[in-house]
């Protein structure tokens, strides 16, 4: 008797966890955040004595085809849909990603936030090998795990992942890689950088004209100071691409914005 209830229990624990909160949290980001990115994570983190980007990577090991990236964007998304939640930038607006890159065409790239790779991987494919691409990331253990997620894809000779803040880094960009400017920058860090470094990456010359900004998350969990200044500044002509946040129907988007380049009228802007 008292197994049975024990089991009845343990089986509606799991119903919950599994359908009925993922069901109830889909459109409320708070709920959402409180659900998968704090009760979820911290439990899970404790039972398996392993990290969300670890057992991230444990699906892409098992499930995607070395050297093959779209079959780790494919692992990475089933994992991300069907057991954990994660940050990357999703399938949905990945595809949007995927369009504003390929309309691009950068030679220089730079993304903030590696997180586990996702993003990387998912660029980097549609890019010939002479495209430069730098990616920053300041925790180290996820780091080590987007090294080997972008290993498993076939393209860590195409990706240079560095470890540190954005704000130490972007100004050494010169002098550690010979890059004068990036034809496409990737914001997916946290989101209250955003500003901090569109501002930097301009005053350190690291922009040139046409130079494309996207920027994830720009509504959910949302950047409003970054927006207000993109959208303000003469500098930049910046538009909005509606979407949700990933593998959710939570109403998320991502910002482009070109950089028109330096006029003297605009100096004070
Ligand atoms: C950091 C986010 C951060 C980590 C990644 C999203 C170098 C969401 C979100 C999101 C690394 C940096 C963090 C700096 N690396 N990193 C850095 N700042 O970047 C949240 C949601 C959805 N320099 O917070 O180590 N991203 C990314 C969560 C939405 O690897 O991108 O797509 C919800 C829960 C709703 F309910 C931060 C500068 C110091
Ligand atoms: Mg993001």
């Amino acid at each position: 008797m008292l197994l049975l209830t024990a089991l009845l229990v343990l089986l509606g624990v799991y119903v919950l966890c599994r359908w009925l909160v993922p069901q109830l949290v889909q459109s409320n980001a708070t709920l959402a955040l409180l659900w998968y990115d704090f009760l979820l994570e911290t439990a899970l983190d404790f039972i398996t004595r392993t990290s969300r980007p670890q057992r991230l990577l444990q699906a892409v090991c098992i499930n995607a085809v070395r050297g093959n990236p779209d079959s780790v964007i494919a692992a990475i998304d089933h994992f991300c849909q069907n057991q954990e939640w994660a940050m990357n930038v999703g399938d949905e607006k990945g595809a949007i990603l995927d369009s504003v890159v390929m309309e691009t065409s950068p030679s220089t790239v730079l993304e903030l936030g590696t997180y586990c790779g996702y993003s990387a991987v998912r660029i980097m494919r549609l890019l010939p090998p002479a495209t430069r691409f730098i990616t920053l990331e300041m925790n180290p253990d996820y780091a080590a795990v987007a090294r080997q997620v972008i290993q498993h894809a076939g393209l860590q000779d195409k990706v240079c992942l560095v470890e540190g803040k954005s704000a130490d880094l972007i100004p050494k960009m010169a002098d550690m890689f010979g890059i004068r400017t990036f034809d496409f920058v990737f914001f997916d860090h946290w989101k209250d950088c955003y500003l901090p470094d569109i501002r930097l990456l301009e005053d350190c010359g690291l922009l040139d004209q046409g130079s494309v900004v996207l920027a994830d998350n720009v509504l959910c969990p949302g950047a409003p100071e970054y927006l207000d200044y993109v959208r303000s500044s003469l500098r930049f002509s910046s538009r909005f691409y509606r979407s949700h946040l990933e593998y959710t129907r939570v109403l998320d988007g991502l910002e482009r914005s070109e950089y028109l380049g330096h006029r003297d009228a605009q100096r004070d802007q």
